[in-house]
């Protein structure tokens, strides 16, 4: 072979090596574009965008980049008419709505849409990747993104009436929306607990109505109830509520009020007493649902509300106003005789007619001022009003059957989408119940199954409600809204089909930054795949402490100190024990991020030995069942002085006790079918524990809605003692266990398995 033609094949070579290296550049060591909401699609071209200086050509189209797009681009490119980098920004009528084309080529960056907001979702998308690719200079992938939206409501709802959150926190939460690409602020102005929004015709709405006397403590489901004897509250002048609504639109957000009717009412009657049906003043402050609600039957109502539209009309350029309609008891309608004619003289047959009605007549308010209602899904009972969007929040029942009948609606579940539930089992802050990780956000899709086809374009989308029973302050809004309202905002952007939970997760390593570039201060999670209490074996001797954050840091202590002070640093390997160690090990844990801050420190209890050798009794089917009346406030009640125990065949909760105040005991032999590691899942509500061979396994103890904790521990084939405790006080009652055998089989306390 001659020398050139060896260069050339050498070069050639080369060439390809460069060009792989670049294509993979653009995925510096292999990761992903850090981008979300992920594009809906991407081709990466090779080679590089480089250079810190760009000229930027825009079309004559007046406003097509802000100037806070502007102020941003200059955080991160210079800007010079002699550079022959272009950026380019241009319209283009063929991309429809909040689409958006950006195309970045060695010497230019193009960023096309038709409107405004695609424009800014362009440059949204483009700021990520300068964060992603300018630590060394600029350097960003050559690449062609095509993307629009999957839904076009995008929302994240504020409940600022049970904590009221001033307006430089209400911007912040604003400038998460728009680096999420959101774009509806659903305000919740009004409720029992204060009225938050100044109205000029009725002064008392601000003077009175935004104040309480004092707030319930500690979890409302606690018994007896305390109050803190402090005064609370704040409002919204309506300069303060100009100001964000520009701000808002300044990143594209739309800001929607929700002005409560009929129920949700106190805060307002508490200043103007007439608008009840008992016409007296009324006071609350505790959290639920009171039964003061606006009277249907008068009038003055209705001329009240009309007046307070007026004003929220001029201010909101929305094309909707929320009007509430959740929770609305009736029992003072039934009692009211104005509420009463007003049903007789409208033919209404019953109560729910009456809050159709209510709803129907403040809609034609509405529409007349050139707006729309939204309300939530309790006003498709006793009829919908005719072109109201319904917000489905009971399930997606409300969503599927609004849709069905041609109305426009907005899918957001308690179970789903409540970012005031709990994000883990353990370790959490005080919140309102239930439990909805990142991943369950993540994995969950606003569309009803049964929707039939030609309905699916009337769900528009979905939003995160936030509601502040249990949110005092800033830091706390932030610690439940991200960075669950990251993957919300995944999943109603990018289409279901190349959305993946892991890629996610590793996208967010950019995302987290971004946060706390904003000073948010989010959720980080703590080490969650050591439960409270785990068992360890010879064949199972290992412990998984690692966390999604790439980024993050482990550390760990082993002597019961905790992991901040003096932790020892995990290196994403397993931790091993030897079953010769002493038993048991407190374990304790926690994730530092690169910026300093921490999780919740885990605190693990590891029982570590041969599994625990099966009991040889003599038994008869069922479980003995011991149970207390009284008022309780923990699971922990000694039963000794209870001789009677029944006999039962399965784990339920009293269906005897009178009063709904209890604490029950049940005890037996649990049959296990294998040798190995079991672990326990116990939900309850109110608290329970759960007790194996004498060994505490579950500690889900305390006044709660319901609640589901988990441990484990090891158990031969055979038959082992266990007891479980549990109380009830107020508000729902349950309690259901389970075991998962070594073999991923499940093992139920029924009577095949349950013995005395
Ligand atoms: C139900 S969601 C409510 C709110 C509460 C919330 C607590 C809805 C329309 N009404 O008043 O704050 O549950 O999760």
């Amino acid at each position: 072979m001659s020398t050139t033609r060896r260069t050339l094949i050498a070069m050639c070579l080369l060439l390809t090596v460069v060009f792989a290296a670049c294509t993979n550049g653009a995925n510096k060591s292999n990761e992903p574009l850090s981008l979300v909401p992920y594009p809906n699609s991407v081709e990466e071209a090779g080679g590089f965008f480089t250079g810190n200086i760009v000229k930027i050509q825009q079309d004559e189209e007046v406003g097509l980049i802000s100037d806070l797009t502007m102020q941003k681009l200059k955080g991160y490119l210079g800007v010079d008419e002699k550079s022959n980098n272009l950026l380019v920004v241009a319209k283009d009528d063929s991309l429809i709505g909040e689409a958006y084309s950006l195309k970045i080529e060695k010497h230019k960056i193009e960023i096309k849409a038709g409107t405004d907001n695609g424009i800014r979702y362009g440059f949204t998308t483009l700021f990520q990747l300068l964060d992603q690719y300018s630590s060394d200079g600029v350097a960003l992938p050559c690449l062609t993104i095509k993307d629009e939206p999957q839904y076009s409501w995008r929302g994240m709802h504020l409940d600022v009436c049970r904590h009221f959150f001033d307006v430089e926190t209400v911007k912040k939460m604003l400038d998460a929306m728009a680096l999420n690409k959101l774009n509806v602020f659903h305000w919740h102005l009004t409720d029992d607990q204060g009225w938050r929004i100044e109205i000029k015709k009725h002064p008392l709405l601000t003077e009175k109505s935004a104040w309480r006397d004092e707030t319930i403590k500690n979890h409302m489901a606690n018994h007896p109830k305390e109050f803190d004897g402090k005064r609370y509250g704040g409002f919204y002048t309506q300069e303060q509520i100009k100001e964000v609504i520009d701000y808002a639109a300044e990143l594209g957000i739309q800001v929607v009020p929700e002005i409560e009717m009929p129920g949700h009412a106190v805060a307002a009657a508490m200043a103007y007493p007439q608008l009840t049906c008992t016409g007296k003043p009324v006071l609350f402050n505790e959290w639920g649902v009171s039964d003061d609600v606006f009277c249907a039957g008068n009038d003055g109502t209705f001329e009240f509300l009309q007046d307070v539209i007026d004003e929220v009309v001029e201010l909101f350029p929305s094309e909707y106003i929320h009007i509430g309609g959740d929770e609305c008891p009736k029992d003072k309608w039934e009692k009211c005789p104005k509420c009463q004619a007003r049903m007789k003289k409208e033919g209404l047959k019953d109560e729910m007619e009456l809050q159709s009605y209510f709803v129907k007549r403040m809609e034609r308010y509405i529409n007349s001022k050139g707006k729309k209602i939204i309300g939530w899904d309790e006003i498709l009972e006793g009829g919908l009003a005719e072109r109201a969007t319904v917000m489905s929040w009971r399930g997606k029942v409300g969503g599927l059957e609004a849709a069905s009948q041609g109305h426009d609606v907005i899918i957001c579940p308690n179970d789903d989408v409540y970012l005031n539930f709990y994000q883990s089992s353990y370790n959490e802050p005080l919140a309102i119940a239930g439990q909805i990780t990142l991943e369950d956000v993540y994995n969950w899709s606003p569309m009803p199954d049964d929707l039939a086809p030609e309905f699916k374009h009337h769900v528009l989308g979905a939003q995160g409600n936030l509601w502040t029973e249990y949110i005092q302050d800033p830091e706390g809004l932030e610690y439940m809204a991200y960075p669950r309202l990251c993957a919300l905002a995944e999943i109603l952007w990018t289409k279901d089909s190349i959305r993946n939970y892991d890629n996610f997760t590793e996208r967010m390593n950019g995302q987290y930054k971004r946060l706390d570039n904003l000073g948010i201060k989010y959720r980080i999670p703590y080490p969650d795949k050591v439960l409270p209490v785990e068992a360890i074996t010879p064949d199972n001797n290992t412990v998984d402490l690692s966390v999604s954050i790439k980024d993050a840091k482990v550390y760990y202590t082993i002597d019961g100190s905790c992991p901040k002070d003096k932790g020892i640093e995990y290196y994403g390997k397993p931790l091993e024990f030897k079953i010769e160690t002493e038993s048991p090990v407190t374990l304790k844990c926690a994730t530092k991020m690169p910026n300093g801050r921490w999780s919740a420190v885990q605190t693990s209890k590891l029982y570590i030995g041969e599994p625990i050798k099966a009991q040889n009794v003599d038994v008869k089917p069922g479980a003995l069942y011991k149970l207390k009346e009284g008022e309780f406030s923990t699971a922990n009640v000694d039963f000794d002085d209870v001789k009677q125990a029944s006999v039962q065949l399965g784990i339920h909760p009293s269906d005897s006790a009178p009063n709904g105040f209890y604490a029950e005991q049940i005890t037996g032999y649990l049959k296990v079918p294998a040798t190995g590691i079991y672990t326990f899942t116990m939900s309850s509500d109110d608290g329970s524990i759960l007790i194996i061979n004498n060994q505490e396994v579950i500690d889900n103890d305390g006044f709660c809605y319901e609640r589901t904790r988990e441990g484990r521990i090891a158990l031969e084939e055979g038959m082992h003692s266990f007891m479980i405790k549990h109380f009830q006080a107020k508000y729902g009652s349950s309690l259901s266990l389970k075991a998962t055998a070594p073999d991923s089989s499940i093992v139920s306390f029924d009577k095949e398995n349950v013995f005395n």
